[in-house]
């Protein structure tokens, strides 16, 4: 598994959801060098998956072109898309936290059930989001989020992960997927069997992938400095990168 590469929006310190970020120059590089690392590593993947955002989308494409793999399978889900950050969705992190406070932002970032405020119709990225062509067939009309905390979060994404992704790694293919920080927060508390006040801790970097070996019951078998994954870059690296992101919702000093 990946969190896409650095976006526009991550860059900027903005709260990004549903918006359609592109890539930045770093998360370009951040994407190649996942790619990089995976073939080095000499990683095959049957089928890929992704959100129906550009930011994954792109960040996977990058992978399997530096890979090789430019024409493997590639399977897009609005289920795996990032949370749905409600009337957060375009503030900035840190000016947030400053109107406020810190903790309220924590709270609103990392807690398992309490929600962003909904995206009213007149917010400025309600109507691109919501007529945005790439959802005209799904999510259905009652399952569109406005708003998603963690918890909303898993439930639209773990009938995916059970329904398509658990059979195919079943039936013996090694699976690759781009997603975002709290789609795959949510898979990772399912895997890990993490209980909320763990999940809050978890900050995924971008770009770096991370990989769970699993037995036939679905259970992680490689037990890892960060949890039972292991990612694929040197662990000082990937504790700053961690710890970056738990500080973009902090005033700075
Ligand atoms: C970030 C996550 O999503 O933000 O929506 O702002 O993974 O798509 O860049 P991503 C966003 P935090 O929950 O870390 O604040």
């Amino acid at each position: 598994m990946v969190r896409h590469g650095q976006s526009e929006w991550n860059l900027k310190n903005l709260f990004c959801g549903w918006y359609d970020a592109q890539l930045s120059d770093k998360g370009v590089q951040e994407a190649r060098t996942a790619g990089r690392s995976l073939k080095n590593l000499a990683y095959c993947f049957d089928i890929a998956y992704t959100s129906m955002l550009s930011r994954a989308q792109d960040t996977l494409q990058l992978i399997l072109c530096e890979m090789g793999v430019a024409d493997l399978p590639v399977e897009k889900t609005w289920r795996l898309n990032e949370r749905h950050y409600g009337g957060l969705t375009g503030l900035n992190k840190v000016e947030t936290a400053e109107k406020y406070g810190e903790e309220q932002v924590a709270i609103w970032r990392r807690s398992f059930d309490v929600p962003p405020p909904p995206m009213e119709k007149d917010h400025p990225y309600h109507d691109m989001i919501v007529k945005d062509p790439r959802y005209a067939n799904e999510p259905k009309e009652g399952e569109f989020p406005m708003f998603e905390s963690l918890k909303m979060t898993i439930a639209r994404t773990l009938p995916f992960w059970n329904g398509t992704v658990v059979p195919r790694i079943l039936s013996g293919d090694q699976v690759l997927i781009a997603a975002h920080g709290n789609s795959l927060r949510g898979i990772v508390k399912h895997l890990d069997d993490l209980n909320e006040e763990q999940i809050m801790k978890l900050n995924l970097p971008t770009g770096i992938p991370f990989v769970y070996n699993l037995d036939c019951d679905m259970k992680p078998t490689n037990p890892g400095s960060f949890g039972s994954f292991q990612f694929l870059g040197d662990e000082e690296t990937v504790r700053k990168a961690m710890e970056a992101v738990a500080n973009q919702g902090k005033i700075k000093k």
